[in-house]
């Protein structure tokens, strides 16, 4: 990240001031109430949704480490799937709710009404009632991009059931793991999820997971190409003849604003993935809300957001946020190069997009392939661009800007993670002038605090750098971690007393707005996904051949972080190109595509505290080419190592 604070600065455009929500003098105004009185600003934007029973309290929170508890408008009642579809019937039923565009760009896009979209919601529903699924109940949903998996999610809210989704770029393992976390009752996936002209056999991927699992589970099968598959009679379920034969209609049910709605697993710093935990009615308002105000979402306007359902940027921001609020969300099957790089922008122009948000690494990946890309398409109906998943570089930005935008739409980088449920930092459209790679300032209700890493003391100086964490919290927080309390505690607020700690470093300009400068933690960061380096290590040690790894991020042009893995063989075995090739695939089998190293060095030796603790801050430095910068290597066990993995990495063993 640029160290000149006082880069360029884009201020927004008078077509984007008047059109809107929030000014900048209105954030100051709004800023200032959502924090001098929280409750107040609260229980007002609670209004954005429809409860059965109204709240009477507002917040219930305390981050006091062994009494950590999160509760927003505890006492009232709603149905988030009611919320998103029903209560659009009367005013917006013939208004398409999804637009689903598949992979293939010869197949018709499919334009799903509000109505359309209820019935398809129902029918989803019974089906899963019909199978015992009820109130509290877990369904783990492992679907490509297609509109069954927005109903997947709907019909689960409706019954008051949690839904837990499980990426499809995911391996067998991976799925298993979270099947049996969850103790889900059922799984629905599809026969083949089609992405950019190939096919992943989900099926079987889920065939080999329930080998897994208790025999209790079932196997709802979406037929989305209708290709070959084995069948498990009793087990599997046909759900395009179970939902042509269900009722239409499904009662909503009633549940509490802190019943859990989903549970989403992400990485973490230590150990297996952790199961995030989002309750119903929080949740729903904060995504609501800043779907709205972020993109600056108007009445009747197409948005779309290129994210996967698989991971919280497509809960809330493909699903829940959209629908809330009775918005025309898209949903791409495809990737953006397929059939070439073209095909963002040809669906923007195909469906008249008004508010597109994607991540870094897909602006740098068609960055490479040229404007020309672009500059064939019609982008006039676009007004507002954002990004998410990882810090931008100026490049990338100044492209994002000046090819896609034309140089006249604000961009909003917007700051979040899997366990804030929603956007916390990022400029508003309208409101703020633009820093590239800035996300600038804190949505409403939102309290940054950047800390002294090691003393865990507030700066208090505009200007400044280190951990940053926030104060107080924000309706769309998760609550816990799924069957683990105390490591919610212990992850979140052990660290710097009285704060939730989110794992990031940043950096404060003089103008007080921010700039992510990434994990601070073992958490790497690939194209924008979260992997936990733990991960990836336990899965290589795994391997009958592999003694012992290590595994630190590193700069990668198109993906921003690539995974680099330093292995120590087994005494009897020698390295060969065709064992780092086994070991690829290996970790792709273990936990999926998204894993897949990038660099294998050999290492004969790793450096080690002399108790025994692999210090990856020299193992970043090697990956990084940054031999000048080791630091203090004094307290190693056997200093020599560094230098046999510096002389390795020169002749790139
Ligand atoms: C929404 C999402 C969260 C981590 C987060 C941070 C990084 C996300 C960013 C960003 C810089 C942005 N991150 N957005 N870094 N600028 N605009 O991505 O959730 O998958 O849980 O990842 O991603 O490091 O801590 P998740």
């Amino acid at each position: 990240m640029s160290a000149d604070t006082k880069a360029k600065t884009y201020a927004p455009s008078a077509a984007t001031i008047a059109h809107a929500h929030i000014t900048e003098a209105k954030y100051d105004e709004m800023y200032a109430a959502s924090l001098a009185d929280p409750d107040a600003f609260w229980g007002e934007q609670g209004k954005r949704i429809d409860w059965i029973k109204p709240y009477s309290s507002v917040r219930d929170v305390d981050f006091t480490l062994g009494n950590v508890h999160i509760n927003w408008f505890a006492d009232a009642t709603l149905n988030v799937s009611a919320n998103c579809v029903d209560r659009h019937l009367a005013t917006r039923g013939d208004q398409t709710a999804i637009i689903f565009e598949p992979d293939n760009p010869d197949e018709d896009a499919q334009h799903i009404t509000y109505k359309a979209l209820h019935e398809s919601v129902c029918r989803m529903a019974n089906v899963l009632k019909d199978q015992g699924v009820g109130k509290g109940d877990r369904v783990v949903i492992y679907l490509p991009m297609i509109p069954e998996a927005a109903y997947a999610m709907l019909a689960c809210a409706r019954l008051g059931a949690i839904h837990s989704i499980v990426f499809a770029g995911f391996s067998p393992d991976a799925l298993a793991a979270r099947v049996n976390g969850s103790d889900a009752k059922v799984l629905i996936t599809a026969d083949y999820a089609p992405r950019g002209g190939r096919q992943t056999p989900l099926k079987s991927n889920a065939d080999a997971a329930l080998l897994h699992c208790k025999d209790t589970v079932k196997c709802l099968v979406v037929k989305r190409t209708g290709g070959q598959t084995t069948w498990v009679e009793g087990r599997d379920l046909d759900y395009g003849a179970l939902a042509a034969d269900a009722a239409p209609t499904c009662e909503a049910v009633e549940v509490g604003a802190e019943d859990p709605l989903f549970i989403l697993y992400t990485s973490g710093s230590t150990g297996q993935p952790k199961g995030v935990v989002h309750t119903s009615g929080g949740y729903l308002v904060y995504a609501a809300m800043t779907q709205e105000l972020v993109f600056d979402y108007h009445e009747g306007d197409v948005y779309w957001c290129t994210a996967d359902v698989g991971w919280v940027t497509g809960h809330s921001y493909i699903v829940y946020g959209p629908l809330a609020n009775g918005a025309t969300t898209v949903m791409f099957e495809g990737v953006p190069t397929y059939p070439d790089a073209s095909r963002f922008w040809q669906v923007c122009e195909k469906h008249k997009v008004n508010q597109f948000y994607t991540a870094p690494t897909a602006i740098r990946a068609l960055m490479a392939k040229g404007p020309e890309f672009v500059e064939k398409c019609d982008l006039s109906s676009l007004k507002v661009l954002g990004t998410v998943g990882e810090p931008i570089n100026p490049e990338a930005w100044n492209w994002y800007n000046d090819v896609v935008g034309g140089g006249k739409l604000p961009i909003v980088d917007t700051w979040w993670q899997t366990e804030t449920g929603g956007h916390l930092l990022t400029p508003l459209p309208g409101a703020h002038a633009l820093k590239p790679g800035s996300a600038m300032k804190p949505f409403f209700g939102i309290e940054p605090v950047v800390l002294e890493p090691t003393s865990g003391d507030e700066i208090h100086d505009t200007a400044c750098e280190g951990v940053l964490c926030l104060k107080g919290s924000w309706p769309g927080q998760m609550r816990t971690i799924w069957g683990d309390h105390d490591r919610f505690e212990k992850t979140y607020f052990s660290d710097y007393k009285g704060y939730y700690f989110t794992g990031d470093g940043c950096r404060r300009d003089e103008d007080g707005d921010y700039w992510i400068t990434g994990r601070v933690d073992d958490v790497i960061n690939v194209s924008g996904h979260r992997m936990g380096t733990a991960e990836v290590e336990s899965a290589l040690v795994a391997h009958p051949k592999v003694a012992e790894a290590a595994v630190v991020g590193y700069p990668h042009e198109i993906k921003g972080q690539g995974i680099y893995c330093y292995v120590t063989l087994m005494n009897d075995q020698e390295p060969s190109e065709e064992l780092r090739q086994e070991l690829r695939t290996w970790v792709r089998t273990e936990i999926g595509p998204i894993a897949a190293p990038d660099v294998i060095q050999w290492s004969p030796g790793l450096p080690k505290t002399r108790s025994g603790k692999i210090m990856r801050r020299i193992l970043r430095k090697i990956a990084e080419d940054d031999f000048g910068a080791l630091g203090d290597t004094s307290t190693l066990a056997d200093p020599s190592v560094v230098d046999e993995l510096i002389e390795n990495r020169k002749g790139k063993a």
